[in-house]
This record gives structure tokens, C-alpha cells and sequence, in this order.
């Protein structure tokens, strides 16, 4: 298995200082050691940093440094502009030959990594798992928030992606129909994103779908209808904050009722074992928030998270 790293330690895409320090924390963990003991050819990439002029600060609430999208979307040409290298960068590893597993960072980033991964095989149709308590499939006039890391997933969404007007050199172009995507873990939809997948027929299964049907059977749900295969390379999309806030504290939109650190296993676990993962995404770790041992706590579920998607788990 040959493996590359991405750091993604951006943050404009919501408000909360810290989960720009995401990566160095995940990082931290020792996870890329880990990965080497098992035998795993990893090359870290380093980061991807945002731009000067679109410095990694605390975003700010006075008006005119937020620079809003033609929907009242926040820093929006900052989230496009960093969206754009990021998707150069993770087409530049999967050429490499190498898995490529990106750590956020805020889940605005997987405009880019979806992007990138979509257009360098463009032959290929990506199919995307997106693992959330959100939905994330606002656009500027259904978000309540303005947070661009809330609107990701409709950026790709052939059929919705007109909604977002005045897309800065054409990017991102879309690449997913509605059937090329499928969500678990989600408990927090906005009407507007309720709307959108009821409307599409987005296939998604929330917590009470999981507690009836158990994560197993979700998953393999999940994967049959998204067939991943040779030339369907899957995505996977995992926010830290599908997990429960007992098991990740570190978030900056943590829901109760969420998934066991079992649960969340269960799913990258059966993605791994399908074999045709192309990339992951894991987002949302903020070390700043909680208590120093919530935040090693949130960045060590990460850690077994991208473990048991790269590898199957420690211990086999
Ligand atoms: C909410 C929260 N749906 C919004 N979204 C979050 O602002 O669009 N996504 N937290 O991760
Ligand atoms: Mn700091
Ligand atoms: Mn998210
Ligand atoms: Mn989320």
C-alpha cells in the first residue's frame, strides 16, 4: 500500500479558531509511524498552506474582511482560491501512484481533495462517501450560517451546482450525480439540505437509521449502491464530528447521539476492505477546543480512524 499524506490547516470555511492546527495534531499521534511499522510506504506532503493574503487568522465578523460570495457566502473566493491548490496538490500525489489521505482543517477543504481526485482520472466516475452529523449540501441561500465548510458536498453535485453562481476561472467544475454520492451519520440537516435530498434522492442514513439497522448493514448499503470498483475509485469523506462528542470532543459543531469510535470503524473498516478507496478526507479536528486531553482524545480517534481506513485497524 503506498500512502500520501496532505496537511490542510485551513479554516475559513466556518468561525472557530484552532482546526487549522488539525494536522499537526493528527500528526502528533504518531500516526505516520504507525502506518510504517505495519509495513505501509508513506510519503507525507506536508501542508498546503493558505495563501498571505488569505492568512490562517481567526476569521473575523467585521463585515468587509469577509469578502462575501454573490449568497452571502463567508471568504469565499479565500475557501475557492485555497480549493484550487489543494486540488492541484492532491492530483500531484494520486499521479504519484499513492492513496491519498488529506487531514483538515475545516470540511470546506473537500471542494478541494473531491475536485482534485475526480479530475485527474476524469475516465474514472469517483463515488463519494461522506461520513458527517451534517449533510454539508447548503448553498449560499439555503445556509443558515454563511459557513462554506456547510455547503462542500453541493459544489460537486452536477444538478445543484448552479446554485452557486460566479464560480471563480470555472472552479470547481462538478462531478458527481446524485447517485455518486451517499451519506452516514447524519442527525443536524437544515431544510434547505433536507429539501435537496429528498428532492435528488441522495441516498442517506442518518442515526435512527442506524440504530435500526445496525452499522454493518448501513454500510454495506451504502457501498452496493455506490458500486466502488476499479474504474469507480472510491472517496471517502470522514468529519471527526459523525462521531459521538464522548469520543470526539475536539469539533466545532459537535452533535449528541452520534457514532461510537466502534461505529466509525465499522465503516471505514468495510470501505477498506472493499479495496478501492482513492482518498480520504478527515476533517474537523480542533485541537483548541476542550481540554488539552479532549483535544489528544479527538486527534487519537482520528489517528484509528485513518488507521482503519488505510489498514484495516492495528491489529488483524
Ligand atoms: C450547518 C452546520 N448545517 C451550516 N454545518 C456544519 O452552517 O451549514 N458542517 N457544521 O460541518
Ligand atoms: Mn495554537
Ligand atoms: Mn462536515
Ligand atoms: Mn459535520
Amino acid at each position: 500500500l503506498r500512502v500520501g499524506f496532505l496537511g490542510a490547516p485551513f479554516n475559513k470555511g466556518q468561525r472557530r479558531v484552532g482546526v487549522s492546527e488539525g494536522p499537526q495534531a493528527v500528526k502528533d499521534t504518531g500516526i505516520i509511524t504507525s502506518l510504517q511499522d505495519l509495513g505501509v510506504d508513506v510519503k507525507d506532503y506536508g501542508d498546503v498552506e493558505p495563501d498571505n493574503n488569505n492568512n490562517n487568522k481567526p476569521t473575523d465578523d467585521a463585515g468587509d474582511s469577509l469578502h462575501l460570495g454573490p449568497n452571502g457566502e463567508r471568504h469565499f473566493e479565500a475557501v475557492l482560491t485555497y480549493n484550487q491548490r489543494l486540488s492541484s496538490k492532491v492530483g500531484e500525489v494520486l499521479k504519484d501512484g499513492r492513496l491519498c489521505v488529506t487531514v483538515g482543517g475545516d470540511h470546506s477543504i473537500a471542494i478541494g481533495t473531491i475536485h482534485g481526485h475526480a479530475h485527474t482520472n476524469p475516465e474514472h466516475q469517483v463515488v463519494v462517501l461522506w461520513v458527517d452529523a451534517h449533510a454539508d449540501l447548503n448553498s449560499g441561500t439555503t445556509s443558515p450560517s454563511g459557513n462554506m465548510h456547510g455547503m462542500p458536498a453541493a459544489f460537486h453535485i452536477t444538478n445543484l451546482s448552479s446554485r452557486h453562481a460566479k464560480l471563480q476561472d470555472g472552479f470547481p467544475q462538478p462531478s458527481l450525480a446524485t447517485i455518486h454520492l451517499a451519506y452516514i451519520g447524519l442527525r443536524d440537516v437544515d431544510k434547505g439540505e433536507r429539501a435537496f435530498l429528498d428532492q435528488l434522492g441522495i441516498v442517506n442514513y442518518g442515526m435512527r437509521d442506524v440504530d435500526r439497522l445496525g452499522m454493518r448493514e448501513v454500510v454495506a448499503r451504502c457501498l452496493d449502491h455506490l458500486s466502488p470498483s476499479t474504474t469507480r475509485p472510491l472517496h471517502v469523506s470522514f468529519d471527526i464530528d459523525a462521531l459521538d462528542p464522548l469520543e470526539a470532543p475536539s469539533t466545532g459543531t459537535p452533535v449528541r447521539g452520534g457514532l461510537t469510535l466502534r461505529e466509525g470503524l465499522v465503516v471505514v473498516q468495510e470501505a477498506w476492505a472493499g479495496g478501492h478507496m482513492g482518498a480520504l478526507d478527515l476533517v474537523e479536528v480542533n485541537p483548541h477546543l476542550g481540554t488539552p486531553t479532549d483535544a489528544a482524545y479527538t486527534a487519537h480517534a482520528a489517528k484509528e480512524i485513518i488507521m482503519g481506513a488505510l489498514v484495516g485497524g492495528y491489529s488483524q
